[in-house]
C-alpha cells in the first residue's frame, strides 16, 4: 500500500537527500505523492537531528520542556484526551481470508481497508511534514533483526521511535537494496475517533494506522510490528513473537539464568524487568534485557533463545516509586520523555504512588490546576514514560548480543484476584502451552474500556497476536518438538486478594523469593508438591526469611481451591470453543484431563528436587 496509479505527483515536495535502496525510495515517493506532504525528511538518527526536532516540537507545544537542572534532556507531552491508550476496537487484522485473523481478532477485507485508507490519506499531510523513520527490531545484524520504515506526520512519534528503536542511517545500510522491510504508515489526520484506524496486512509486511497519536497506536515499531506482524512471520519462519519482558538472574556464586515473562499490560512487567531483590537477598543481582516484547529462537544448541527487539521502555507511569521501582526512577533522571503525568510548580514530573505527596500548584495531565483530594486523577491512570533501556542500571549488556540470551524458563502470569495461586509449575511442555492458552487477567487502563473485568488473554497475546488464535496454540506445540532443551514453564498470580479485599502477596521486589523457587527447580535444587492443576511449592520451599508474612497468608497465597478451579476450567473450556475448529486437541484433551482430576480429597504427592 498504497498501490495507486491515482496519486499525482506534488510538485512542491522538497526532500532531504533521499537514501536507501530503491525499493524503499520508490515506496517513500509514492507515499508522498497520496499525501501531499510539504517536505519528506529522511531520519539519520544523529543527536544533531535530535536537538533540531526538540526545538521544533518544544516551539509547537508538542513538547514542555521539564525542569533542565532537575531532570536534563527530559520533556512532557499532552495527549489529546480521547487519545490516551490503544484501542482495540479499531485495531484490525486484514488478512485475505477472515479465518487467518481469526476469532479473537477484528477483520476487515484487505482490499476494501486499503481503499478507505487511502481516501483517508489522500492529501493528509498538507501542511506537514512527513518523517521517514528508518528502524531495526533486535541488534543491528543480529539473525534475529528485522527492518521497518515508518512515515509519520508527528514529532513526537519520531522522537519517541528514536528511543524505542535502534533507529537511523545505519538501518539503511543493513537494508542495502533489499525489498524486505516493514512499511508502516503513520497519520495523525484530526485525531478524531471516528476516523482512527489501526490495520495491518501480514500478507505485505504493512502496518497503515491513522487519527492516533498514542504509542501503542502510533510507534509502529511496538505492538504493531514487534508483536502483531512478527507473529505472523514467526509462524511462516519457525519463531515466536512474545508479549514478554526477559531478564537475567544472577546469585552470588556468578551462576546467571535467563527467564522470559508474559503478562497482560499493567501487570508489572517493567518492575519485574528491573526488580531490586530484598535485603535478605545478598549477593543477587537482577539484569534486564527487555521490559515489553522477546522474539524468541530456537539456537544452534537447540535450546530457546531470545532477544529484545527494542532499545527502550514505553512504560506506565503511576505506581513508580523509590520503594516499588528504584530502577525506573534512576533511569527517569534523564532523556526521557513524558507521557500524560502531572506537572510540579518548578517543572519536574508527578504521579500518583510517587514517594513525595503531591505539592501545591500542580498542574494535571491536561495542564489544569489540580486540587489535593480530587477524586480525579493528577496523572491519567494510563500515563507513559519513554526512557532508553541504556538508562536502566539494571541494563544488561547482553541486550545487543546478536544471538540473544538462552531462557531457561517461560513464566505467564495474570491479574487474578481468586483462584490462581502464587506459583504453579507445568508438568510438561504441553501442559506449559495449556497454562498460557487459558491466562486470565482483569482488565486495565492500557485499553480504552471498562477496567477490572476478567478476561481470557492467552500467553498476554489476545491483542497482540496478529493470526487465528488456535494456529498460534498450535504453533507453540509446535515449537515443544522443535525446541530439544525445553524451558521450563511457570504461571504466577501477584494479585491475589484476601477476604479482607487486600493483596496478600507484597509484590514488588518480594517477586525475587518466587523466581529463587523456579531458579531452585531450574537447578534442581527445590522440591514441591503435585495438584491436578501443577506444582505448587511447599511454604518452606519457599524462601520467606525476612518477610514479614504469616504463615497462614502464606498458605493462602499458595492454596488450590478445587471449587474454584472446575470453575476456572468450565471457563477456559468456553474459551476454547470460542477459538473453534483450530482450536489443538491436544489443549482440549489436556483440560479435560486436569478438571477430572481436581477433587476435593486428592492425595497430596510430593514432588523431587530433581525431575
Ligand atoms: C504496552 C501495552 O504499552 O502492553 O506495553 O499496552
Ligand atoms: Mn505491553
Amino acid at each position: 500500500m498504497p498501490r495507486s496509479d491515482e496519486v499525482t505527483p506534488n510538485p512542491d515536495n522538497k526532500t532531504n537527500s533521499p537514501t536507501g535502496g530503491r525499493a524503499l525510495r520508490d515506496w517513500v515517493k509514492q507515499v508522498a505523492r497520496l499525501t501531499r506532504p510539504d517536505a519528506v525528511v529522511w531520519c539519520d538518527g544523529s543527536e544533531a537531528e535530535k536537538d533540531r526536532l526538540t526545538r521544533q516540537a518544544v516551539a509547537e507545544g508538542i513538547l514542555i520542556e521539564l525542569n533542565q537542572a532537575k531532570r536534563p534532556g527530559c520533556y512532557l507531552h499532552r495527549s489529546n484526551p480521547n487519545d490516551v491508550a490503544r484501542t482495540e476496537q479499531l485495531t484490525f487484522v486484514c488478512t485475505p481470508n477472515k479465518k487467518d485473523a481469526g476469532p479473537t481478532n477484528n477483520w476487515s477485507d484487505p482490499a476494501q481497508t486499503y481503499t478507505k485508507l487511502r481516501g483517508w490519506l489522500g492529501g493528509s499531510m498538507r501542511g506537514r511534514t512527513m518523517y521517514v523513520v528508518p528502524y531495526v527490531l533486535g541488534p543491528l545484524g543480529s539473525p534475529f533483526s528485522k527492518v521497518g520504515i515508518e512515515l509519520t506526520d508527528s514529532i513526537y512519534v519520531v522522537l519517541n521511535m528514536r528511543i524505542m528503536t535502534r533507529m537511523g542511517a545505519a538501518v539503511l545500510d543493513q537494508l542495502g537494496e533489499s525489498r524486505d522491510f516493514n512499511r508502516g504508515i503513520h497519520c495523525t489526520l484530526d485525531l478524531n475517533p471516528e476516523r482512527r484506524l489501526i490495520c495491518h496486512f501480514p500478507q505485505d509486511n504493512t502496518i497503515i494506522s491513522v487519527g492516533s497519536g498514542y504509542g501503542g497506536n502510533a510507534l509502529l515499531s511496538k505492538k504493531c510490528f514487534a508483536l502483531r506482524i512478527a507473529s505472523s512471520l514467526g509462524r511462516e519462519e519457525g519463531w515466536l513473537a512474545e508479549h514478554m519482558l526477559i531478564l537475567g538472574l544472577e546469585s552470588p556464586n556468578g551462576e546467571t539464568t535467563y527467564v522470559a515473562a508474559a503478562f497482560p499490560s499493567m501487570c508489572g512487567k517493567t518492575n519485574l524487568a528491573m526488580l531490586t531483590p530484598p535485603a535478605e537477598f545478598q549477593g543477587w543481582k537482577v539484569h534486564t534485557i527487555g521490559d515489553d516484547i522477546a522474539w524468541l529462537r530456537v539456537g544452534p544448541d537447540g535450546g530457546l533463545w531470545a532477544v529484545n527487539p527494542e532499545n527502550g521502555y514505553f512504560a506506565v507511569a503511576p505506581g513508580n516509586s523509590e520503594k516499588s521501582n528504584l530502577n525506573a526512577m534512576r533511569m527517569l533522571q534523564h532523556d526521557s520523555i513524558f507521557t500524560n503525568v502531572a506537572m510540579t510548580p518548578d517543572g519536574d514530573v508527578w504521579w500518583e504512588g510517587m514517594d513525595t505527596p503531591a505539592p501545591d500548584g500542580l498542574l494535571d495531565w491536561q495542564g489544569r490546576p489540580w486540587k489535593k483530594g480530587s477524586p480525579d486523577k493528577a496523572a491519567h491512570p494510563n500515563s507513559r514514560f519513554t526512557t532508553p533501556m541504556r538508562n536502566n542500571p539494571a541494563w544488561s549488556p547482553h541486550a545487543d548480543d546478536p544471538q540473544g540470551v538462552p531462557i531457561s524458563a517461560i513464566i505467564f502470569g495474570g491479574r487474578r484476584a481468586t483462584t490462581v495461586p502464587l506459583v504453579l509449575e507445568s508438568t510438561d511442555w504441553t501442559h506449559g502451552v495449556f497454562m498460557g492458552a487459558t491466562m486470565g487477567s482483569e482488565t486495565t487502563a492500557a485499553a480504552a474500556g471498562a477496567v477490572g473485568v476478567l478476561r481470557r488473554d492467552p500467553m498476554a497475546m489476545l491483542p497482540f497476536c496478529g493470526y487465528n488464535m488456535g494456529d498460534y496454540f498450535a504453533h507453540w506445540l509446535k515449537m515443544g518438538i522443535a525446541i530439544k532443551k525445553l524451558p521450563r514453564v511457570f504461571m504466577v498470580n501477584w494479585f491475589r486478594k484476601g477476604a479482607d479485599g487486600d493483596f496478600i502477596w507484597p509484590g514488588y521486589g518480594e517477586n525475587m523469593r518466587v523466581l529463587k523457587w523456579m531458579l531452585d527447580r531450574i537447578h534442581g535444587r527445590a522440591g514441591g508438591r503435585q495438584t491436578p492443576v501443577g506444582i505448587v511449592p511447599n511454604q518452606a520451599d519457599l524462601d520467606l526469611k525476612g518477610l514479614d508474612l504469616p504463615a497462614s497468608t502464606a498458605r493462602d497465597a499458595l492454596a488450590i481451591n478445587p471449587a474454584e478451579w472446575k470453575a476456572e476450567l468450565e471457563s477456559a473450556g468456553e474459551f476454547f470453543e470460542k477459538i473453534g475448529p483450530t482450536m489443538p486437541k491436544e489443549l482440549k484433551e489436556r483440560r479435560q484431563a486436569i478438571l477430572k482430576s481436581i477433587h476435593d480429597d486428592a492425595p497430596v504427592q510430593q514432588v523431587a528436587a530433581s525431575r
